[in-house]
């Protein structure tokens, strides 16, 4: 009897601590964060990327340290970024294929979504929760709308390394949402390494806001709403882009995308778009390409970062501060041109 009562007291001290620990926000330090990001403790994995996201300096500490603890740990994942034109169903979509993987490849899935729209409305990240109703419950599924603005460095440096610390968690398939309308996609194209454009039959490019350049990186184009009414419509619409496509520049990767449709709501297809997936890695980590692409975009990355802490030094320097109002005005009346503007503010933040 005795025995059972210490056992009781000792489980509810433990699950009291656990609590503490996790309850508190950010009182961990990032051997702590990391323990827990290791054994794929979510609650944690989910603090970690809020400090990710924190534009205070302690914070960003701690992050900084935890991202180099989990870098050795992380890579292990095929990283797979959809995009296309709101409504296009890529949250529907993200819920067929995660739970697809799950259920019949035994992945683990982290789907992280980036949707600049989503900071006017504020109901779409809403909407992507309910269109992922059995893949935000499964213990296998990761689910993480993007940060709000304000992010140090950006939503994107945020995103990339959210996928470090959710590779480390031991996430093996890690699943983007962006909205497919302007820069965003060539930031995510620069994180992952398929990319997955979603797009409706006989809806018409300009009506789908999609640039000849979204289609231009797009590893794989599906004709999503394939379903009812919609089939004949989807079958000339591949046909329509097969066409295009052919006249697109070829990939050094030697991939030639593929074009095919699916529908998200019947789940019909799910499987062939990750048979796509899969193809793809199998050519490109033949030929050598998959891993090149990861060093391209290390290399971006390191080059993007310098690119924007410089920019925000130059920008937050007092000297240029004071100075800045004076010379736009100067510029905008044509009394100088923006040449020796830019010149003379540069030599300010040298001296
Ligand atoms: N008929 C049909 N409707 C779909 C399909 N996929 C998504 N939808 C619907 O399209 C709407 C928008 O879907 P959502 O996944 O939120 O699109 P997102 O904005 O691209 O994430 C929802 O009402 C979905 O139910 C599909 O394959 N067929
Ligand atoms: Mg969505």
């Amino acid at each position: 009897m005795n025995l059972i009562l210490l056992l009781l007291f000792q489980l509810i001290m433990t699950k009291n601590i656990n609590k503490t620990k996790i309850g508190t926000r950010n009182s961990l330090t990032a051997k702590e964060y990391f323990d827990g990001i290791l054994i794929g403790n979510t609650s944690i994995l989910s603090k970690s990327i809020t400090l990710i996201e924190s534009s205070l300096l302690e914070h960003q500490k701690i992050a900084e340290e935890l991202i180099e603890l989990c870098l050795p740990k992380s890579g292990n994942s095929i990283r797979v970024g959809i995009t296309g034109v709101p409504g296009v169903g890529k949250s529907t979509y993200i819920e067929s294929l995660g739970t697809y993987l799950i259920e019949e490849k035994n992945k683990k899935v982290a789907v992280l979504t980036i949707d600049p729209s989503s900071k006017k409305s504020g109901g779409s990240i809403l909407g992507d929760k309910t269109r992922m109703n059995s893949l935000s419950v499964n213990n296998n599924a990761f689910i993480r709308p993007s940060p709000s603005s304000g992010t140090l460095g950006g939503v994107a440096k945020a995103t990339r390394e959210t996928i470090i610390l959710c590779e480390a968690a031991g996430f093996d398939t890690i699943l983007i949402e962006t909205v497919g309308v302007g820069q965003s996609e060539i930031e995510v194209k620069s994180m992952v390494d398929f990319f997955l454009l979603l797009m409706l039959a006989g809806a018409g490019d300009e009506l789908q806001g999609i640039k000849r350049g979204i289609m231009e990186i797009a590893d794989a184009i599906f004709i999503n709403k394939a379903d009812g009414e919609n089939i004949d419509k989807a079958n000339i619409a591949i046909q329509e882009y097969k066409n295009a496509i052919h006249f697109f520049p070829k990939n050094d990767n030697k991939w030639i995308p593929k074009v095919d449709s699916c529908s998200a709501l019947e789940n019909k297809n799910i499987d062939i778009t990750w048979e796509t997936i899969e193809s793809f890695v199998t050519l490109t980590t033949s030929n050598g390409h998959f891993n090149q692409n990861r060093k391209q975009q290390a290399k971006y990355w390191l080059e993007h970062t310098i690119n924007s802490s410089i920019t925000a030094l130059f920008y937050s320097n007092s000297n240029i501060k004071s100075k800045m109002n004076e010379l736009e005005s100067q510029v905008i009346n044509e009394e100088i041109s923006p040449f020796k503007a830019a010149r003379d503010l540069l030599a300010i933040f040298k001296s």
